[in-house]
């Protein structure tokens, strides 16, 4: 008995302090996630044309390192090699983005077949080797034509053309591609593109457009998102009606979530860090599941919020069958009476503003939430996954969920030696811990999850921060044809994912 009760205290030691592939419930999914953007390159190869954030990334003084993505880490033309490391990890899935304008380089019109075929090529290639894409339809490269022609998301004629072109993705690689993404944060892209204008198209208001030659804070970004909610409804309707039968596939859409803590237990903060969250999450889930914006936004926002219609209502409404999550951090959320925050506010006047909500990394004398990572917005808070999990089982009906980015970034150092790069304890931590949290809200909470995607395969293009951050499971070296090595973390999922 005395032997029993050992083993028994050891299994549970174990898998308390082991979780790996087998603690999670069976077909949960595990993958590596990127963007076409970041990780293409090959900007001109077989007739793509531009996109926004080729015009954004050519503008002096918009990314940190004066860098570009023209060449990017080359996975047009190295994605056989790439297919092999997720293989090697033993990753089941794949999530990627298609460049719209490979595939129309006008944004409408005529079909780019050499666009088509490199992604028929690509999708072929991960089923050989036993990897299920996860196509993401939009990950933010708006054909640069679309915003030539009618400023992109701000018009509803984009609604069409959007519709149009992940019809043709459904059409030619439907057969093989059973899991879409519409759309890649709705969010980042309204606030970061349309209220301070540190991402493509680069549009604001705010500081007397210093930073901005043209852009309205306070009502595109509402406007942007209104348009991408009724994008994707209407291509979710499109894949409902003929081909989702067919093809018996799913759809969602990414969404990008901060979790936020009230920085004290008044009620000020409470209240805040819930108005934080309305405009953050609630602002895309709200239409999706309840058929509307949360009423926080409608009261705040008033007549600059654009309305649904009933048709609008019954296009995005219950418009998908999972909802993915890009969650990589918590901050504290404070009402904006503290901390001059109305004076802020009334100064800026942008939608971030209208929340009435600041939110910070850092607490009571400026001490910071959690270890930070390499990205100045990302501290290192596992309990956030768990506390945001719940929060959309219990206010949002435990809708299913996959984990479609989490993961953290390391300085690229050019001083520092590849085999001390290589070393990224911290990251594992990271996943380790973030995973703890996500399996603790599954088994002990119930919630709905059905998929997990490190954000990165590789280390990659960052966007405003160019090349100066490192997401990448395996590192890649600038210097030197960008040769790919296995980080630590590599071997640590290895181990994760084959042990059982
Ligand atoms: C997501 C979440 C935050 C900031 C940036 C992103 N946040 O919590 O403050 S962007 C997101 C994107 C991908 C990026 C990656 C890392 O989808 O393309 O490379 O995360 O920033």
């Amino acid at each position: 008995a005395f032997l029993i009760v050992v083993l028994v205290a050891f299994e549970i030691q174990t898998s308390l302090s082991q979780i790996n592939r087998a603690s999670f419930p069976e077909g949960f999914v595990f993958g590596t996630a990127s963007s076409a953007f970041q990780y293409e390159g090959a900007v001109k190869a077989d007739g793509r044309g531009p996109s926004v954030w080729d015009a954004f990334s050519h503008t002096f003084g918009k990314i940190i390192d004066f860098s570009n993505a023209d060449v990017a880490v080359d996975q047009y033309h190295l994605f056989d090699e790439d297919i092999k490391l997720m293989k090697d990890m033993g990753m089941d899935a794949y999530r990627f983005s298609i460049s719209w304008s490979r595939i129309y380089p006008n944004g409408t019109g005529k079909i780019n077949q050499a666009g088509v075929d490199h992604y028929n090529k690509f999708i072929n290639a991960l089923l050989a080797q036993g990897i299920e894409p996860y196509v993401t339809l939009y990950h933010w490269d708006l054909p640069q034509a679309l915003q030539d022609r009618y400023n992109g998301w701000l018009s509803p004629q984009i609604i069409k053309d959007f519709a149009t072109f992940a019809e043709t993705c459904f059409e030619i690689y439907g057969d093989r591609v059973k899991h879409w993404i519409t759309f890649n944060e709705p969010h980042t892209v309204a606030i970061q593109g349309y209220d301070v204008g540190l991402q493509a198209p680069g549009r604001c208001s705010i500081f007397l457009h210093i930073f901005c030659r043209a852009g309205n804070s306070a009502t595109e970004p509402y406007i942007v998102a209104h348009n991408i909610l009724l994008s994707h409804g209407t291509a979710a309707d499109i894949y409902r009606k003929k081909y989702k039968a067919k093809q018996r596939g799913s759809l969602g859409i990414s969404l990008d979530v901060i979790w936020f803590e009230p920085a004290t237990n008044t009620t000020n903060d409470t209240e805040a860090a819930q108005r934080a969250q309305d405009f953050q999450l609630g602002w895309f889930i709200e239409p999706l599941i309840l058929g509307n914006y949360p009423i926080t936004m409608r009261n705040r926002v008033g007549d600059r919020l654009p309305n649904f219609t009933e048709n609008d209502v019954a296009l995005v409404k219950g418009s998908f069958d999972f909802v993915g999550i890009n969650h990589y951090t918590t901050f504290y959320a404070r009402s904006n009476d503290s901390l001059f925050g109305d004076l802020i506010g009334k100064v800026l006047n942008d939608s971030l503003a209208d929340s009435g909500a600041i939110t910070l990394p850092f607490g009571e004398n400026l001490k910071p939430i959690g270890d930070r990572a390499s990205s100045i917005w990302l501290y290192i808070v596992p309990r956030g996954m768990r506390s945001l999990m719940n929060y959309i089982r219990q206010k949002y009906g435990n809708p299913p969920v996959i984990i479609t980015e989490n993961g953290m970034d390391d300085p690229n150092n050019a001083l520092t030696p590849i085999k001390d790069a290589l070393k990224d304890e911290k990251r594992i931590k990271y996943h380790k811990d973030y995973l703890a949290s996500l399996l603790a809200s599954i088994k002990e909470d119930g919630c709905n999850v059905k998929g997990y995607f490190v954000w990165s395969l590789l280390d990659n293009w960052e966007w405003a921060a160019g090349y100066t951050s490192r997401f990448g499971l395996y590192f890649v070296d600038y210097k030197d044809k960008l040769k790919r090595y296995p980080k630590d973390s590599v071997q640590w999922f290895k181990k994760f994912l084959t042990s059982t």
